[in-house]
Order: structure tokens, then sequence, then C-alpha cells
């Protein structure tokens, strides 16, 4: 009899190091999940503090502190019984090879997608993205995206590897479709001419939520969406832990009302990315992370179901 039954663990220190304790599957392509967590522990293309290579580990660290509840409140189900998940543990690449980074982690993607598993990824900088994209975009073209962030990322003076500078790469390559695409929580200097609906800190901390929920509905519409969640559009008081924090952001309250509020959209990957552990402050960045990924699953099952 096995004694590693960390499914049925209700211990919040003990871990297999799954996220959530989903299973670990070393060969996800041919598993019949649906949905597939990978870790990317990258953080060379990171402009401010360095460190979110370690974010994968911390988030799943601190998704046990939720694993012991079955129905996640206010939810009524657990979403380990209407969704197939499973976590593959993380990409591996040749330390300080950027190029082997991108290759690894584009077709690591190409083969999930082959396999028809939808992605939730756990940064590593916002540059994580970028490969994933373009693995989606070939199989759905140009996507319509949902993005949480501080920052705009399409700093055109920034470097080709720069975390900054992901959307304008993305925009380029006809990855996203910038006129069915939202940025949610800009607070710092962007530019208008690229297309994007932009709802920046103001607008979402003082606008009603269903308000904000049907304005995302209607730029993003039924389009297949990346939804890319970069924790820096949180508070640095409740995300303290991330590389390039700007004051004055989101609550993880008012966050947790617009996820719960994308069911029936059709999000086919997600990220979450910039947690950077070392500037966190008693995990609550890792927390923060590791709860929107598990609430952004729960919403995936409602979606299933419509
Ligand atoms: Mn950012």
């Amino acid at each position: 009899m096995c004694t590693l039954n960390y499914q049925n663990d209700n211990s919040l220190f003990s871990n297999a190091f799954g996220f959530l304790r989903f299973p670990l599957e070393f060969d996800p392509y041919s598993s019949s999940s649906e949905w597939v967590i990978t870790g990317v522990p990258f953080d060379m293309a990171t402009s401010g503090r360095a460190g979110s290579r370690f974010g994968p580990t911390a988030i799943r660290q601190a998704s046990l502190n939720l694993a012991w509840e079955h129905f996640r409140w206010p939810w009524d189900f657990n979403v380990r019984e209407q969704l197939h998940v499973i976590d593959c543990g993380d990409v591996v690449y040749k330390s300080g090879d950027i190029q082997d980074f991108i290759k690894s982690l584009k077709n690591h993607a190409e083969r999930l997608l082959m396999s028809k598993k939808k992605m939730l990824s756990l940064g590593g900088d916002h540059y994580i993205t970028l490969p994933i994209l373009r693995a989606y975009a070939k199989i759905f073209g140009k996507m319509a995206m949902i993005h949480f962030d501080a920052h705009a990322d399409y700093y055109d003076d920034n470097g080709k590897y720069d975390h900054g500078v992901v959307m304008l790469h993305a925009i380029n390559e006809e990855l996203i479709d910038p006129m069915h695409s939202i940025q949610i929580g800009i607070r710092t200097e962007y530019k208008k001419h690229f297309g994007f609906t932009v709802l920046d800190v103001e607008y979402v901390n003082d606008t009603n939520i269903d308000i904000i929920i049907n304005k995302i509905k209607s730029v993003v519409r039924s389009f297949p969406i990346y939804l890319t969640f970069d924790i820096d559009c949180l508070d640095p008081a409740i995300a303290p832990g991330t590389g390039t924090p700007v004051i004055g952001g989101l609550t993880s309250y008012r966050v947790l009302k617009l996820i719960r509020g994308f069911q029936n959209l059709n999000i086919i990957g997600i990220d979450l990315v910039e947690v950077a552990p070392a500037y966190d402050c008693a995990q609550i960045t890792a927390l923060a992370a590791a709860t929107l990924g598990l609430e952004m699953l729960y919403t995936q099952v409602k979606s299933k179901k419509s």
C-alpha cells in the first residue's frame, strides 16, 4: 500500500509538488487531461528585479494552502471532479541559453496543443508568453487576449528579449488581434495606436464590476482568448514579490470578482507570470497567484458546461 497518498492529504505542508496536488505527469502529451500545468522557470528577460525563475515552485508550494478545500468557496463543486488537470513539472532548457529556452518552450507548447490540451503556465517573467503564443497562433491564428498588468508591455525602446516588449512582438508577428484584446490594470505610460482596449487602473478600481465584465466580453467576444496575468497588476501591498512593482494597483478581491465573471468565454490558454519569491512577504504573492490560477480553472468548468 502506498503511504504517499497526497490526493487525500489535508495537511498544509506535505507535498508531491504538483500544483494543488494535481497529479505529476511527465508525459503530458499522451495523457487524457484537458488542462496541463507547466512551470516555466525563466527570468532572463527581466528589466527590474530578477528572480521569477523561482515563481513556479513558490506558486505550487503556496497552492498547498488551497488543496484542503473540496468545494472552493463560493463555487458549489470540486474542480478536481469536473476538470481533468495534471501538472507536468517545469520546462527544461540549457541554463543561460535564451534560444534554447524559446525552442524548448515552443516545442513543448506545440506538442501539448497538437494533443488537444489547454495550457496553464506558471512563470517566469512575462517573456514566457511569447513562445507560447507562437505555438498557439500556429493552430488558432490571431487570438483575442485578456492581459492583466501594470504595464502595457510594448516598450519598443527596450531590448529584443525584454519582458516589456512582449505585446509589441505579439502584434508584429500577428499572434494576437489588438482590436479584440484588452489590457486591464495599466498604470504606466501607454500608447493608444495599437488598437488595444485599455482599462486603466482608475477605470477598473472606480467602475462597477458587472460593467467591466461586460466591457471585456464586448471586446473579446467569442474569439479564442489567451489570458495572460502579470501579478504586478495587483497592488504591491498585496503582491510585493514581483520584479517591477507599481503602487496604486488592483486588490485581489476585485480581481477575483473579475475572473469569476469570465465564465462562458472561449479561453484556450492561461499564464500567470512575474512572481518573484525573493521579494515576497509571507508568501502572499505566491498565494495570490495560486488562488487566481485555481479560480481560473473553476471558471473553465463553468465554461465547459455551457
Ligand atoms: Mn508588468
